[in-house]
């Protein structure tokens, strides 16, 4: 099997990418034996109210978001023009959809005009869509022919699980990681599960036994350390087609992660005034302080793939850096830097501020 370099494609067989389909009905035909495939994989309790399988990549998820990403790789037809977003959960995805949406389609939704913007009415996973969750999910078949470009998606598969036409070289769409501090990862998971288990009157997962999970890998598309190896690498190779972000990197200057995006994405604020303070509204519009506090995000809902829709408060928590110091033991911390130190030696990536 090829290596990252390569981009080995798991899923369903060595078909090639897929065409935009003239019909939607062949999506469902070609995804009808994948929930199979998936239950034949082994599972694992992990960090997650769901069991988690693992693929033969050693990636975990729920039997519907591989489901799911399986789904996608057969049927998803990347344009050159796309940008994905790529994170694992509780790293940001968040906020970097309204900041990418925001920024993208900074010309026909004015930032400054924020009361009338998009992310003003609807929440930010509906702005940018999952496409395992989401678009792929609910055994629909979705005709994406129609959304204008640059098309906006967003995944939590490993680069290695990418669906095969983004990694093809007639496709050379464009993705967006984002990274956060694993101890902060962590933290936000375990109280996001928590909220969940609570709403479903669920005893709430101890902090040691959700570490445990995390630092064995069986975390939600984990490890969470080869992931991030994964879009560190293929950001090394290819700089101009993979994006690497910090969280923390975001938080301390999100003015000039807004003006990398921008650039990135083949739309560069220019140096003027104007432009200026159009990055200062990008910012402002997407604040966590901002996005919190509106009606669609303390009251709404988002349907995701796997049971009722969720919550959108759920994804607001904090939005600090740091913030695990109140949460995890010193030495799970020293475990979980440990690791990190480990797996990461001689990459050339250092999660220090
Ligand atoms: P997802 O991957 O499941 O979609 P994601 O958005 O990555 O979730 O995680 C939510 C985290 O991002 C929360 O972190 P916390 O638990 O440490 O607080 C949430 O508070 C944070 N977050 C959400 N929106 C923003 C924002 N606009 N700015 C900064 N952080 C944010």
């Amino acid at each position: 099997m090829p290596t990252t370099q390569g981009h080995p494609i798991p899923g369903p067989g060595a078909d090639p990418p897929p065409a935009e389909a003239e019909t939607t009905t062949n999506n469902l035909e070609l995804c009808s034996h994948i929930p199979a495939m998936v239950s034949s994989l082994p599972s694992s309790h992990g960090l997650f109210s769901l069991p988690l399988y693992r693929h033969a990549q050693g990636w975990h998820a729920s039997h519907v978001s591989m489901v799911g990403a399986m789904a996608a790789d057969a049927c998803f037809a990347a344009r050159p023009t796309d940008i994905l977003v790529v994170t694992l959960p509780k790293s940001g995805t968040t906020w970097i959809k309204s900041l990418l949406f925001a920024t993208v389609r900074r010309g026909e939704h004015p930032p400054a005009a924020a009361a009338d913007h998009p992310l003003s009415s609807s929440g930010p996973h509906e702005c940018v869509r999952s496409l395992e969750n989401q678009v792929y999910a609910h055994d629909e078949a979705p005709d994406l022919r129609g959304l204008p470009d640059p098309r906006l998606f967003a995944t939590h598969v490993p680069y290695a699980a990418l669906p095969r036409s983004v990694a093809a070289a007639a496709a050379g769409c464009k993705v967006v990681y984002v990274c956060r501090d694993p101890k902060d990862t962590l933290v936000s998971f375990w109280h996001f599960q928590n909220r969940i288990r609570a709403a479903r009157g669920q005893e709430p997962l101890d902090v040691d036994a959700a570490a445990g999970f995390f630092c064995d890998g069986v975390s939600p598309f984990g490890p969470y350390w080869d992931h991030v190896l994964g879009y560190w690498r293929a950001h090394r190779d290819r700089p101009d087609r993979v994006l690497f972000l910090r969280y923390e990197q975001m938080w301390s200057d999100p003015a000039a992660h807004v003006r990398r995006l921008a650039e990135f994405a083949g739309l560069p604020f220019g140096g003027g005034d104007r432009d200026a303070d159009e990055v200062d509204a990008v910012v402002r519009l997407c604040s966590f302080e901002r996005l919190s506090g509106l009606e669609v995000n303390r009251a709404g809902k988002t349907r995701f793939v796997g049971g009722a829709a969720l919550d959108n408060s759920y994804f607001f928590r904090r939005g600090v850096v740091g913030d695990w110091v109140n949460h995890l033991p010193v030495e799970t911390a020293r475990r979980i830097d440990a690791i990190t130190e480990a797996k990461f030696k001689g990459s050339g990536l250092l999660l220090t501020m």
